[in-house]
């Protein structure tokens, strides 16, 4: 044994019991503070570090890394936390990509029967296993497609536009059934790529749209409420399984009360954003036919069913929560 594997393993031995018995939590959040989701999480940390042992820290903005990264790392334990859209959940548990399918829900009052009810223990079944421990839902409200070069109308409008999506593929055979060319691409990156016109468009809903700045080198926003996907506070499942049930319990409350606070917050920001695009000049528009791109999305439906047979039944579960 030379020196440094001595070494190693004497530390390793002296930090492994100091660090399980601190109970140091850390968070991944993307959006900036005082986003509704951030405004939320800040009360969640609150609260458990006032009725637990537990030490939680949020870190908000993105600064612990892109999405897809960070599910990685709640899955692993590297962080013990994070609040994800089911979007990138998708190539990860693949049951969740129901959540991501197009017009899945017929409005974000269907999200929420479903996803409060016995469907959002479909997706918590499918998600504990596999290291990730969903406590509490919320809302991301509905997107829809934004970009630089025209208002879409009809689905003959998406023709030929480069547009941003959500790291899934689902999202690129959605945007190709419409006949345009998705990229696949991380939140932080997009506006540059809008700016400097790598990309034409993007997809998103009003708060993300305004807190992005999207809105100012995208400025057609068209009302197509394509997709509804709902988002996790997520609490990874070597770090739960740590937990004694009394903390458990506690956490699990703090989480809800958080969503409760997030889903009322979300409101009061979906229409504060729509308002501070369109006095920035953002020209926002109606879809008069949504059932028009509703159709085009039939073979997003087969093309996932046909490689998810299996699926069918979730899918029948969330049309029976309406
Ligand atoms: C926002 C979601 C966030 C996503 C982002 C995106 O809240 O989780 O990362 O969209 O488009 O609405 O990447």
């Amino acid at each position: 044994m030379n020196m440094r594997t001595v070494f190693g393993a004497t530390i390793a031995t002296v930090l492994l019991p100091l660090a399980v018995a601190a109970q140091d939590w850390r968070g991944w959040n993307i959006h900036p503070e005082g986003y509704p989701n951030s405004a939320a999480l800040d009360q969640f940390v609150a609260e458990v570090n006032a009725t637990t042992d537990l030490n939680l820290q949020i870190f908000h903005g993105g600064v612990l890394g892109s999405q897809p990264d960070a599910i990685e790392q709640v899955r692993n334990n590297a962080l013990e936390f994070g609040q994800f859209n089911m979007g990138p959940m998708g190539p990860i548990i693949p049951t969740t990509n129901v959540l991501s399918l197009p017009f899945i829900f017929s409005g974000v009052d269907h999200m929420h029967k479903a996803m409060d009810g016995d469907v959002g223990e479909i997706f918590a079944a499918a998600m504990e296993p596999e290291g990730i421990v969903p406590l509490a839902w919320y809302d991301a409200g509905s997107r829809s497609f934004y970009n630089s070069k025209r208002p879409i109308m009809t689905p003959a409008d998406v023709e030929g536009l480069k547009l941003r999506v959500m790291n899934n593929d689902l999202f690129v055979d959605m945007v190709a059934q419409l006949g345009g060319n998705a990229t696949p691409m991380a939140f932080a990156e997009v506006y540059q790529s809008l700016k400097t016109g790598v990309i034409d468009g993007a997809e998103n809903n009003y708060p993300s749209y305004e807190s992005t700045g999207h809105f100012e080198v995208a400025g057609f926003y068209s009302v197509t409420d394509h997709l509804i996907i709902p988002e996790c506070l997520c609490v990874s499942s070597a770090a739960w399984n740590n937990l004694d049930d009394a903390t458990k319990d506690a956490v699990r409350a703090a989480a809800q009360n958080s969503a409760q606070t997030q889903r009322q917050l979300w409101a009061e920001r979906e229409e504060e954003s729509l308002s501070k695009v369109e006095a920035a000049g953002a020209k926002v528009n109606e879809v008069e036919n949504k059932v028009a791109f509703q159709e085009k999305m039939a073979p997003v439906y087969e093309n996932f069913l046909a490689s998810n047979p299996d699926m069918a039944s979730v899918i029948e579960a969330i049309q029976a929560a309406n």
